[in-house]
């Protein structure tokens, strides 16, 4: 499936599976955050991670509505304006894709190339969903709540407007909000103006982008991003189980500075202060533990209070970084006792990859860069 290329890179042989053209173009259009940008509590909004499936919408706000309806007693059309007239909110939420991790499998599931970083936080504003659905008046048969986009495109051989369901208990949750707002500011067209859903602790395919309408249906609802996409499964035998909530990681910045290709890490020997931030979508993260051997020896790192119950929690570890060569771990483990594995087991689509971080750094007695002689 993917075939063993060798490239010549700053004078070092080394070998790279072969991405293709394809993944290059999800790559580049779909970025992840930066790992030095897990300082930020809250994400600035243009290194806070991206997917998009198909384009991104055009949308004029002010002829735009959100269409409730389906098995409801009141069908509802509101305007953006209506929806900012409604009670406010705003929560600190950390968003992950379901695929985060992906390029690191093998055989390479064809999709957006993740390696660890698709992931962001930021503080979304709105107003919650709940008082919509019961304004509408969900009836008793109510099955599935259905999110639609306004975003249209072609997966898996089937044309579809891109949507999503929750049962009618989850869309209910007092933290599902329709929100218009990212740190403050309208939403921008590649985070879903003029208004998207925030589901908090759910992986990222969730949290539709670009609403369009909400339709309440007696019937499970079987869209290919529902009933196809987003399956734990590690042969095309079944359907599998579907993807929910955001497995715990944790993830470090990494110390030091980083060779312009391999991105390894060189410091100085002596102490630094490693940062970074963890997070789970099914409990509470509980415990980071910091290893610089690979994962054989661990020490447990201070962890802050999330951000939100929603968001990340700050963490760091004073490492005494000994020279020579070493491979930095962390990992997370949460209040459901659900802890990272070291290594990624492989499925189908590459989802739920949540495997420990690894970053390899050099502790170089050399402290001094010598400035170049003609610079
Ligand atoms: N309408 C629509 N919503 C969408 C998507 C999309 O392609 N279209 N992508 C989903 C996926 S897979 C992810 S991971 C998140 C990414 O949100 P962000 O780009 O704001 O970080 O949006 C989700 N919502
Ligand atoms: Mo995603």
């Amino acid at each position: 499936m993917s075939k063993t290329v060798e490239s010549r890179t700053a004078g070092t042989l080394i070998s790279t599976p072969d991405i293709t053209p394809e993944e290059l173009q999800l790559a580049v259009r779909n970025h992840s955050m930066p790992l030095e940008a897990l300082h930020y509590p809250i994400t600035p909004i243009g290194l806070h991670y991206l997917l998009i499936h198909f384009d991104i919408p055009v949308v004029d706000a002010s002829t735009w509505e959100l269409a409730i309806g389906g098995v409801v007693d009141r069908p509802l059309r509101l305007s953006l304006d209506d929806i900012k007239s409604r009670p406010q909110t705003t929560i600190a939420v950390t968003l992950e894709c379901a695929g985060n991790g992906r390029a690191r499998l093998s055989p390479r599931p064809m999709s957006q190339p993740w390696l660890s970083e698709a992931v962001g936080t930021a503080e979304w504003t709105g107003t919650p969903l709940g008082p919509i659905l019961a304004e509408a008046g969900l009836r008793e048969s109510a099955r599935a709540v259905v999110f639609t986009g306004l975003d249209r495109g072609v997966q898996g051989g089937i044309d579809q407007l891109y949507e999503r369901s929750l049962s009618p208990a989850d869309a209910q949750r007092p933290e599902v909000m329709l929100v218009h707002a990212i740190n403050g500011e309208p939403l921008p067209p590649q985070h879903g103006f003029p208004l998207r859903l925030i589901v908090p602790g759910w992986y990222g395919m969730t949290h539709v982008k670009w609403l369009r309408s909400i339709t309440v249906t007696e019937a499970p609802f079987e869209g290919y991003q529902q009933a196809s996409a987003y399956h734990y499964r590690v042969n095309d035998q079944g359907a599998g189980e579907p993807v929910t909530r955001m497995l715990p990681r944790a993830l470090m910045v990494p110390p030091g500075v980083p060779d312009f290709m391999s991105r390894t890490r060189f410091v100085t020997p002596g102490t630094h202060t490693v940062e970074g931030r963890a997070w789970s979508g099914l409990g509470a993260v509980t415990r980071v533990d910091f290893s610089d051997d690979g994962g054989r020896n661990w020490a447990e790192v201070e962890l802050d209070a999330a951000v939100s119950p929603y968001a990340w929690h700050g963490w760091r570890h004073d490492w005494k970084a000994e020279p020579g060569e070493h491979e930095l771990c962390v990992r997370a483990t949460d209040s459901e006792g659900n802890v990272q594995p070291d290594a990624q087991a492989w499925n189908l689509e590459g989802v739920q990859n949540n495997a420990i971080q690894r970053v390899r750094a050099i502790a170089n007695p050399v402290e001094q860069i010598q400035a170049p002689a003609d610079e």
